[in-house]
């Protein structure tokens, strides 16, 4: 039996190899498929094998190159960075987010040749323009908030993880919230408002925020001298599936040294009660997103215990409920922090 002299080559452009269409590849990637003509129009990162007045088709070398540009534009690069970087076949990119921090990064700075390029501005995968659709309105926003768009909108869950623990790795927890996260929070938000899509990629990024403080929170409560204080029991009013914002402060404090009990959203009245019970705080923070889950009876329900715990209602559904005046309102993260620090005597200077 003869052998044959040589494999046949690994990637090859067989009539079997698969050719995939614009609509196909967009999604894919989560960017319109008006971005993708857009990239090979201007950039030259098009089908290898277009002809002119025929359909576009896209090979997996095509879209290995495409996959390419879009881990530099997760990483910060503008399209045209992006696209160089596609086109010389590089890997890693290795991208000036890395060089340059997030908070020099004004959205002037990532004006130039692709101002008008309809794939970053003024939202992120944007084709038109307009709001929703595609688009993550993130104009405002730093390269890491652009970023995490972008592999938000692709479902890359990774690289979401990634870009978010990059952002607290240089910029530290409380700008990373307040600058990289909340604005990607707002702008998916405004996209579900607008379309009515997009519930999915809001699960993935919560996820990827949770998993990335929470670990911080757990590395800083193993390295950082714990304070003598009794916890902080933090949770979710019942009924609440928001929980984010506890989670940021939970990280927070354990960076402070404070201890804390993090008991997740949507934690049952009793469930509270026996918390406080067992747990003994010296304070209690009740988050509520939504004023239909800012039950003034919920603090009300809370024992009396001895020693005694402060209670805080913190979140926007509590900004129209009466509460009475032992109850106190926290109204951001750095709020937040400093004013549990303070009560239990833990200065912190930034
Ligand atoms: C992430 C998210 C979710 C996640 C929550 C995951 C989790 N583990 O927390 C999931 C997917 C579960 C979810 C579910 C839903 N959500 Co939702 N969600 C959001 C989103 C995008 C962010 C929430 C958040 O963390 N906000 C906190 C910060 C980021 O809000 P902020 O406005 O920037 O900050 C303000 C304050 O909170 C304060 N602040 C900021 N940070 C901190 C930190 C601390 C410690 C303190 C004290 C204060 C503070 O400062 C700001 C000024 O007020 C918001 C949109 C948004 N931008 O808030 C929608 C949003 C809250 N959700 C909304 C809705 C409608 C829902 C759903 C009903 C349907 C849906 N879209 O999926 C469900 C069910 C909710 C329920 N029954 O509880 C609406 C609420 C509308 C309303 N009633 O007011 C919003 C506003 C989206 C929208 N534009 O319509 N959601």
């Amino acid at each position: 039996m003869t052998r044959p002299s040589a494999p046949p080559p690994v990637r090859a452009v067989t009539p079997e190899t698969p050719q995939l269409t614009v609509a196909a590849v967009a999604r894919r990637l989560g960017i319109a498929p008006a971005t993708l003509r857009t990239w090979d129009r201007r950039y030259g990162i098009g089908p290898g094998a277009h002809t002119p007045g025929t359909h576009r088709r896209y090979g997996p070398e095509d879209l290995a190159r495409l996959e390419v540009m879009q881990r530099a534009l997760m990483a910060g690069a503008t399209p045209a960075e992006a696209a160089r970087h596609a086109r010389t076949g590089a890997t890693a990119p290795t991208l000036p987010v890395v060089a340059e921090p997030d908070r020099e990064v004004g959205p002037d700075r990532e004006v130039g040749p692709d101002r008008e390029e309809p794939d970053c501005e003024p939202g992120v995968g944007d084709d038109l323009g307009r709001p929703g659709g595609w688009a993550l309105r993130l104009s405002g926003a730093g390269r890491r908030a652009r970023g995490i768009g972008r592999a938000a909108l692709a479902m890359d869950a990774t690289a979401v993880r990634r870009l978010v623990a990059e952002a607290v790795e240089a910029e530290g927890l409380e700008y990373t919230w307040n600058h990289v996260v909340r604005p990607v929070l707002g702008a998916i938000a405004a996209r579900w408002e607008s379309t009515g899509a997009g519930v999915e990629i809001e699960h993935l990024v919560s996820e990827a925020v949770t998993a990335v403080f929470s670990a911080r929170g757990l590395a800083a409560a193993e390295r950082v001298e714990p304070v003598p204080v009794r916890p902080v029991l933090l949770a979710g009013a019942p009924g609440e599936l928001h929980y984010l914002p506890l989670v940021a402060l939970g990280a927070v404090l354990a960076e402070r040294g404070i201890p804390h009990r993090p008991l997740g959203a949507n934690l049952p009245v009793d469930a509270l009660v026996a918390a406080v019970r067992r747990i003994a705080p010296s304070v209690v923070v009740l988050w509520a997103q939504d004023p239909a889950t800012a039950d003034a009876a919920v603090p009300a329900a809370l024992p009396r215990t001895r020693p005694r715990f402060r209670s805080f209602a913190a979140g926007p559904g509590w900004t129209t409920t009466p509460l009475p005046p032992e109850v106190g309102r926290l109204d951001s993260l750095r709020d937040a922090a400093d004013t549990l620090g303070g009560l239990l005597g833990v200065t912190h200077t930034n």
